[in-house]
């Protein structure tokens, strides 16, 4: 069978000094750093949706399909599945990254009724699991499209109509499902149209009542049906919808805090949602690391001139080093994983320019991780911190955390004369190590 990545070639690694291009650099699977390859560290992902579905259609280009492909062109949308299916376990292959991931719209066409869409959905997983049989790729994640049906103009478990709430939960259980089934690491849910375009029509309080509730019932489902994977939660501030409720990690941090699901679901961070909401991508992972919800990431850059999700491959390492060691402090991925959600530009027509964009993030998440790495190995951040955070270890740090209160805290101060001398962060020190390191 012959696909449109047919005539590509397998990408292997060649080291830094190689000039194929379509060859890795970086990204040595097999290369063992910290005690793990840097495939089992990093747990890439590619995602079906920009490569396969995405015809480089733009807001001022609806309609015009200027990505060439077979599956494209097939009027019969089951057939052009299919074909879509045989295409993208090819392009897996080529990139030979150990993981993918979907959603339920991305891999089956819509029926007129829910039970015809599950129908047509089962025999393309069917399918797929038939190709995942050899073990070469495994599923990072699944999710449910709960976005781009009309139905979910206002939101899918925040809907007005609790007729819109049943149906998404009826979509997401019959993905859940599947998603077990393939041997899914982890189930994602991103709420982009969970949130609100105007409070003039919102009840606020209700729909995030609603949206506590559909995520209880996502975790009792996952334990009924015995899934052992991570529920993730994927934070964006806001797009499609102007406020998004998951707006970041310690938002969502707050929200299941409050429904009782701190221990039940993580965060699946994406590096431009965290640029979206005004924060760095390693903000963004220290916070959920700190606060015990770090799941997977997403990673992709933006535009710094754009403010809206442009989904670019990452390109730049050293950007990325400072979340790279926050992942390694917190130990590193458990069921989570990289996963690309990056697409190329609308004018990248070719199939090797999709191959060219995985190539070149992947060597920049992986030339990230070994840099980090190395930095972490030297031990000298964590030493300047430990030393800065020192007191805390000393007989006034214990009674603090021993629960001193204002009285005995006044005592210390006035019988010892306690008359703290600041003391220099070393920020300008700090940075001259990192870049020695990237
Ligand atoms: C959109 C999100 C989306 C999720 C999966 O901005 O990144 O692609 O990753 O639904
Ligand atoms: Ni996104
Ligand atoms: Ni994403």
């Amino acid at each position: 069978m012959s696909t449109a990545y047919s005539d590509l070639p397998v990408v292997r690694y060649e080291g830094p000094r190689s000039t194929h291009p379509l060859a890795y650099r970086w990204y040595d699977a097999n290369r063992v750093v910290l005690g793990k390859t840097l495939a089992e560290h990093l747990r890439p992902a590619v995602c079906y949706w920009h490569n396969f579905c995405w015809k480089g259609e733009d807001v001022f280009g609806l309609g015009n399909t200027v990505f060439q492909r077979a599956w494209f062109a097939e009027s019969d949308p089951v057939k052009a599945a299919r074909m879509k299916l045989d295409a993208a376990f090819d392009f897996f292959g080529k990139l030979g990254l150990p993981w993918w991931c979907f959603h339920d719209r991305d891999v089956a066409p819509e029926g007129a009724t829910l039970a015809e869409s599950n129908r047509i959905l089962d025999g393309l997983l069917e399918a797929a699991a038939k190709k995942m049989q050899d073990g070469k790729v495994g599923l990072l994640w699944g999710t449910a499209n709960l976005f781009s049906n009309g139905r979910y103009m206002s939101g899918a478990a925040t809907n007005p109509d609790p007729e819109v709430f049943a149906y998404a939960a009826a979509q997401v259980k019959h993905v859940l499902e599947w998603t077990h089934r393939l041997g899914g690491e982890n189930y994602v849910l991103w709420g982009g149209r969970e949130g609100y375009e105007t409070l003039l029509n919102t009840d606020l309080k209700r729909e995030l009542a609603q949206y506590g509730r559909f995520l209880s019932a996502v975790v009792e489902h996952k334990h009924k049906i015995g899934f052992k994977g991570t529920i993730l939660i994927e934070p964006k501030p806001q797009e499609p919808t102007k406020h998004q409720y998951d707006y970041d990690s310690a938002t969502v941090h707050g929200f299941l805090k409050t429904y009782g699901l701190e221990n039940e679901v993580k965060v699946n961070l994406e590096v431009n949602h965290a640029t979206l909401a005004g924060h760095s991508f390693e903000h963004e992972v220290a916070t959920a690391c700190a606060l015990g919800i770090f799941g997977s990431i997403d990673a992709n850059r933006g535009d710094e001139q754009l403010g809206w999700d442009t989904d670019q491959f990452p390109n730049n390492h050293a950007a990325l080093v400072p979340a790279m060691l926050e992942i390694i402090r917190a130990g590193g991925f458990t069921t989570g994983g990289t996963n690309f959600d990056a697409k190329v530009r609308r004018q990248s027509i070719d199939p090797i320019d999709q191959l060219e964009g995985h190539i070149g993030g992947m060597d920049t998440m992986a030339r990230a991780f070994l840099s980090a790495a190395a930095l972490y190995e030297s031990g000298q951040l964590e030493k300047a911190v430990s030393e800065r955070y020192a007191g805390w270890n000393g007989t006034l740090g214990q009674q603090i955390q021993g629960g001193a209160g204002l009285d005995e805290l006044a005592q210390i101060v006035h019988a010892q004369g306690i008359s703290p001398t600041p003391r220099s962060g070393r920020q300008e020190r700090l940075e001259n190590v990192v870049n020695n390191f990237v």
